[in-house]
């Protein structure tokens, strides 16, 4: 039998067009008549094994959060991506086949969607994408219309490009003093194309607002918490994709004659922020010119979803700056991230959801697989310690919005991410939502149901999905509440510093945050649990050295063959493994399936190494049943070899924990009184009094 075609060559997706110079604000593209010009597209890669996924993650491609079992949409940004793909082995579908002619049909759809539309059913009513501008109009808008509900801050660092980053905290007497209630935050854009991520963000912003007073469930949850919206974290890269990505269609202006569309390389599909060079300032403008000289403005940049601290320079984050998911020189090297950093770690943050586009996922942390080892301690990251909760409040959200609820790191492996770190550093429950089912930015109808629900889902939607987070947020039983007397009017700060563990090492982190006891001199602060989750006690699940049961055969396989021997399980076990060795330095694969009561036969694992390298297949909770395992010779050899299959039960182990505290200080007029440490749970109250805060 032949094997299957899993090294089929990659077809080249080269389209031909011919891009004509034009000046984009002020920017002369040369024109290439004649040339082949490659158009960015959208493809979907076979990736049917873990290995495959793994093997297209070195390939510095730009992929989507749009995977499955065995396939991961990519974006294809110039002929020397589709090469890297041949190279590799990988074969792809095209879905988009020229993102730019998509783009300009975008633009077309939204424009006429605008000019239709005089309210869209949204909060704001809005019709059509925002800009920076507007996000900027509209928080400003909405803190001059309701100046006790709601204000606006600029974040502690520009962007590189020069640019203010702008937020709006929403909350009852929101420009009184913090009076220690559970902050939910929001943000959106870390990716520059994804703007839904933002328009979702700013929405729930406006509704909370717009209901406030009316609205029974959204007064009460605002009353509870202060809410911080960050729509835009990504200015820059933002600022490029929303207004560079406009494509003039030349078909339009000569009555469809001749003229293809024309596509300025432009940013509409920049993922990355506006670093040019590391360690350097970008001078301000520079960014727009920068793109120039990598195709879409593509090259340049960091990726701030790979340059957080949490478990930063790990796998799923390149170190080479070309690369879409390049984590940048030092962990929290860009201003952006530094600013979510210096925010989460000044207030008490007990969820967060940030956003993206695309997928319709729910995730939660950790971005890499429990499985990986990070360090040179050898213990596996394990899943977090809250996996349970995480799990409950991700899927709860998922049945709002529709979207698959799921581990970060099931797709593919990240390190560097948002709520990697600051679910990590903090304890707060942090959430990643891939907005939308197909695309960046879609026609802007799209936004709209997803933001209130369609079909199935209408009336739910990201709105529900939010309300709930916002609603885990303020619940004490998902974090940590300290209560007591204290004198009115002093300042009481936690703060704790300790290491955050990096992929290979670690950074220090402070988290320092402050409330005013109030009048009556008595104060109820909603805080994180003491202790971080990455330090607790933590369950381990080793394999036993002994099989329970295990089986060999060895023969061999001529060229282009493959060879079939049945194993069946006949009792419970925690793991099957099946391996298989050959002396030669041959390269033969394995594929594992179910046999079906009907005799078919369902694939449910595979191996297919480098050259050389052995293979191996793990199976975790193997259903009892007949499995196939199928030895297949890619080379022009016929080697003997081993196959081996072997059922082990596991045992769980805890690694012992730590016991963290926070030092609680009481501070009047600027001096600290009182000093004590405080060690809380998740879901605990604590009273710790203050009054000796209040004597001389
Ligand atoms: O890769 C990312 O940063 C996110 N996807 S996106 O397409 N919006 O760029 C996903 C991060 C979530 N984490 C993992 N998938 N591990
Ligand atoms: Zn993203």
């Amino acid at each position: 039998m032949l094997p299957a075609l899993r090294r089929r060559t990659a077809l080249a997706g080269i389209s031909t067009a011919v891009l004509v110079g034009l000046t984009t604000a002020g920017l002369t593209v040369p024109a290439a008549a004649e040339d082949e010009v490659f158009r960015p597209q959208l493809v979907t890669v076979d990736t049917p094994t873990r290995e495959d996924k793994q093997l297209l993650q070195t390939l510095g491609l730009d992929l989507t959060e749009h995977a499955g079992h065995d396939y991961v949409e990519v974006v294809l940004h110039t002929p020397a991506d589709v090469a890297a793909l041949a190279a590799a082995g990988l074969g792809f579908d095209v879905r988009i086949p020229d993102l730019l002619a998509r783009e300009a049909e975008i633009n077309r759809l939204n424009a006429a969607y605008a000019a239709a539309t005089v309210s869209s059913p949204l909060p704001s009513g809005r019709d059509t994408y925002r800009t920076l501008d507007d996000y900027n109009a509209d928080m400003a808008a909405l803190a001059q219309d309701h100046p006790d509900l709601v204000k606006t801050f600029t974040l502690p660092h520009p962007s590189l490009d020069g640019r203010p980053i702008q937020g709006v905290e929403i909350g009852k007497d929101v420009t009184g003093p913090d009076r220690g209630l559970p902050v939910f935050l929001m943000l959106g854009v870390h990716h520059a194309r994804e703007w839904p991520s933002g328009e979702h963000a700013m929405e729930f912003a406006v509704d909370l607002v717009k209901n406030y007073g009316t609205d029974r469930r959204i007064t009460d949850l605002v009353d509870r918490s202060r809410v911080i919206v960050v729509p835009v974290v990504n200015v820059d890269g933002f600022e490029l994709s929303r207004t560079d990505g406009a494509l003039i269609d030349l078909r339009e202006t000569d009555g469809g004659g001749t003229a293809t569309i024309l596509g300025t390389p432009g940013n509409a599909y920049k993922r990355k922020n506006c670093r040019l060079v590391d360690g350097q300032d970008t001078p301000d403008g520079a960014c727009r010119a920068g793109s120039l000289t990598s195709p879409g403005g593509f090259g340049t940049g960091v990726d701030l979803n790979r340059n957080y601290g949490g478990y930063w320079g790990g796998p799923g984050a390149s170190d080479l700056f070309a690369d879409p998911t390049y984590r940048g020189a030092a962990a929290f090297s860009e201003p952006e991230t530094q600013n979510i950093r210096e925010l989460v770690s000044g207030r008490q943050v007990t969820t967060l959801i940030t956003n993206h586009t695309f997928s319709n996922l729910v995730l939660r942390p950790n971005g890499a697989a429990p499985d990986l080892v990070p360090g040179s301690e050898g213990i596996p990251l394990g899943d977090p310690f809250d996996e349970a909760a995480l799990k409950e409040l991700g899927d709860a959200m998922a049945a709002q919005n529709g979207y698959t609820s799921q581990h970060a790191w099931e797709l593919y492996d990240t390190t560097g991410s948002t709520e990697d770190w600051s679910y990590n550093a903090t304890g707060g429950f942090g959430y990643t939502f891939e907005i939308g089912p197909d695309e960046f930015h879609p026609p802007f109808p799209e936004v709209i149901d997803e933001y209130l629900g369609a079909g199935a889902y209408a009336g739910k939607g990201n709105r529900e999905a939010y309300l709930l987070a916002l609603e885990n947020a303020v619940n004490p039983e998902t974090h940590s509440v300290l209560t007591g007397k204290a004198p009115a009017g002093a300042t009481l700060r936690l703060r704790k510093t300790f290491a955050s563990p990096t992929w290979e090492g670690s950074i220090q982190d402070t988290l320092d945050t402050t409330m005013t006891v109030g009048p009556n001199g008595r104060y109820t602060w909603h805080v994180n649990p003491s202790t971080r989750p990455v330090v607790m006690d933590r369950q381990v699940e080793t394999v036993s050295g002994e099989p329970v049961q295990e089986q060999s055969w060895s023969g061999t396989t001529a060229p282009l063959q493959s060879t079939d021997q049945e194993f069946a399980v006949t009792q419970d076990v925690d793991l099957l493994e099946i391996t298989l060795d050959w002396p030669t330095p041959d390269d033969l694969d394995l594929e594992v399936y179910r046999k079906n009561t009907d005799g078919s036969l369902t694939q449910v694992g595979s191996s297919g190494n480098a050259v050389a390298e052995k293979e191996r297949v793990l199976l975790q909770d193997p259903a009892r049943g007949a499995y196939v395992l199928r030895v297949s010779n890619f080379a022009s050899v016929t080697p003997s070899w081993t196959l081996t299959a072997a059922l082990f039960q596991a045992e769980t182990s805890t690694v012992p924990g730590l016991v963290e505290a926070w030092t609680l200080t009481c501070e009047r007029d600027g001096r600290v009184v009182q000093r004590v440490p405080v060690v809380v749970d998740r879901g605990q109250q604590l009273r710790v009094d203050l009054t000796a805060c209040g004597r001389r």
